[in-house]
């Protein structure tokens, strides 16, 4: 059907699923010949790939490749699975994916990092081997979402390749798990869980979609703290209501992230369908200068991060999740941005056990506003898509505090010696605000920010509930000088709340790099000393002032970006942690703050 369900596929007393991840077949297209020749049938010549992996940190040869490759998966399906609907679900390909089964042309999805699915149930065969093929490219263009520059007339900092407006590599392939799952015919297409806390009391409701527009009952199930509870609705036109009372409710926080399991049943004597989240009861609210979850001012410690890690890229890679989410715990961290895209599913439903408050950022990374309006509207489309699947898929997390509609949107690319377009600033505005009157509209339980760096336009920012600045005073400008960079921090806050009276600010972004075992005294820039000596500069800065909520170094860890004479070994290396997850002394530094130690 033209509108399947977007679920992570759990499995259930109804549902059955398969992780199709593994070794694929690969062959890369480099002069577009493939479809002609007809290898969405099957693409012949071919060499091993893992899926989920990056194809630029396995093949020599494609290092650097943005262009177009085949893949392909044969699978057999087993027989209890006749009669059932069938589904196959890709996590996310990078960038845009033309999917076949069998030779026939499933369609197409254009985006790096959001889900995807078809209902395959009239093109599996029952009776022979499968062929799964998909072409992905991911041509770097004016038109997307993050967009590329005109290579004629724009760098990020200095010439780099390959050539991208952003500071991270540009990696490409299947990047998540591609799923093959069943369900009943009749199915839950959708659930929409709200909290809300009423004196002690959890207040649950739960919005049900079922596909095709059935009626019937449906039960929802929520256990945990050892209790059972559960609530009826009636489901009309495939739509319906349930609404749980918990009384005494134990709170998700970042202190007691407690997880309770929600079960949404539907049936008509017979169980039709049975699916199962995990959802936490909490409440988040801006509420003047302060970030409220329960009720209660919180302060964000964490930082930015990437999806990147060697041999796998931008590829799912669990354990570097949770060894990530261990560190934070290690150091007292309480949160973390998904910078510069959604991060995969997995990571959100591991931040929801962890009880880390996210930041929850779409893939809109330093869009300019030179371009024409052709470009603008193609780019609009595209986030207008992404912010829809984005809250579909992530607006069950009790992680997620907030929205992040982009990063360091720009009037024009750093270095850009043509002049500012005239105008730009209002483009910029009528650009950006029918993209928070969307997740608004769709999400009206969280507050919407966009990440703007230092001398960005006031009007972007002032669209948000919350104010984020990525600021580099001691790096990139300031150079070597903590002692006048401090000033020109403090000048910053203070600049920032007259500019945007009542709101709270966060520092999103600040840093230095860093090359692990590089050392001085005193310290100079490149050294762990002086990025131990600049992040804590920063955050004692900024803790003078109550309306600064929360302060992010950059980063988490170094990680690849593309070449350049900014940044080397191909590396950002403004991570706490190398890119294998060693401390430099900046994170010391952060446990001693943050935890005291
Ligand atoms: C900021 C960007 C981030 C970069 C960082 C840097 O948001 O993606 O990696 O600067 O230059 O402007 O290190």
């Amino acid at each position: 059907s033209a509108n399947p369900t977007l679920l992570y596929p759990h499995s259930s007393s109804t549902r059955a699923t398969r992780d199709l991840s593994g070794v694929w077949k690969f062959r890369a297209d480099p002069d577009g010949v493939g479809e002609k020749q007809g290898w969405m049938k099957g693409i012949g010549e071919h060499r091993a790939i893992p899926v989920p992996c990056s194809w630029n940190e396995i093949f020599d040869d494609l290092r650097n490749y943005t262009g177009g490759a085949w893949y392909q998966c044969d699978f057999e399906v087993d027989s209890c699975w006749k009669g059932r609907r069938l589904h196959l679900r890709f996590g996310s390909v990078a960038y845009r994916a033309k999917v076949w089964l069998n030779g026939e042309l499933l369609g197409e999805h254009v985006g790096a990092h959001l889900p995807f699915a078809f209902d395959v149930t009239s093109h599996v065969r029952h009776d022979a081997e499968n062929v799964l093929v998909l072409f992905v490219e991911n041509e770097l263009r004016l038109d997307r979402v993050p967009a590329v520059p005109d290579t004629t007339r724009v760098s990020l900092h200095t010439h780099h390749f390959p050539q991208t407006t952003y500071d991270f590599f540009p990696y490409a392939g299947i990047h998540r798990p591609v799923w093959l799952f069943t369900t009943p015919d009749v199915h839950v297409h959708d659930v929409t869980v709200k909290t809300d806390i009423d004196g002690k009391a959890g207040v649950v409701s739960v919005a049900i979609r079922a596909s095709q527009g059935w009626s019937g009952n449906a039960s929802v199930r929520l256990s945990g703290q050892g209790r059972n509870m559960e609530a009826k609705a009636r489901i009309a036109d495939g739509e319906g209501i349930a609404t749980l009372r918990v009384p005494d409710a134990r709170l998700w926080s970042t202190d007691d992230p407690h997880l309770y399991k929600l079960t949404v049943v539907l049936q008509d004597g017979d169980v039709r369908d049975e699916y199962s989240i995990r959802i936490g009861i909490r409440e988040v609210r801006v509420d003047g200068e302060k970030l409220l979850v329960n009720g209660k001012p919180v302060y964000l410690r964490g930082f930015g991060k990437h999806e990147d890690f060697a041999l796998n890229g931008r590829g799912l890679n669990v354990p570097s999740i949770i060894r990530d989410f261990e560190l934070l715990r290690w150091l007292g961290a309480n949160s973390f941005r998904t910078s510069h895209y959604p991060y995969s599913e997995e990571a959100m439903m591991l931040a929801d056990e962890y009880g880390l408050l996210v930041i929850d950022e779409t893939s809109a990374v330093s869009l300019v506003f030179m371009d024409g309006p052709v470009i603008q509207e193609a780019r609009q489309r595209q986030l207008q898509q992404d912010i829809a699947t984005l809250v579909a898929r992530d607006k069950n997390h009790p992680c997620v505090i907030m929205w992040s509609v982009a990063n360091e949107p720009l009037l024009k690319p750093f270095h850009t010696v043509d002049p500012t377009p005239q105008g730009a600033v209002a483009v910029g505005t009528k650009f950006f605000a029918p993209l928070f009157d969307l997740f608004r509209k769709l999400d009206p339980t969280r507050p919407v920010t966009l990440v703007s760096v230092q001398g960005g336009p006031s009007e972007w920012m002032a669209l948000g509930d919350v104010i984020c600045t990525n600021s580099y005073s001691g790096w990139y400008g300031i150079s070597g000088r903590l002692d006048d960079a401090a000033k020109a921090v403090e000048q910053e806050a203070l600049g920032l709340r007259q500019r945007h009276p009542g709101k709270p600010i966060i520092f999103s972004e600040f840093g230095a790099d860093a090359m692990a075992g590089m050392h001085s005294q005193p310290a100079d820039m490149w050294t762990e000393e002086y990025q131990a000596e600049m992040v804590a500069m920063y955050i004692e800065t900024l803790a003078r002032h109550p309306f600064v909520i929360g302060t992010h170094p950059w980063a988490f860890a170094d990680f690849r970006t593309s070449q350049s004479i900014m940044r080397i070994g191909a590396m950002n290396l403004k991570g706490a942690f190398t890119r294998d997850r060693k401390p430099k002394l900046v994170a010391h530094r952060l446990r001693q703050m943050w935890k005291g130690k």
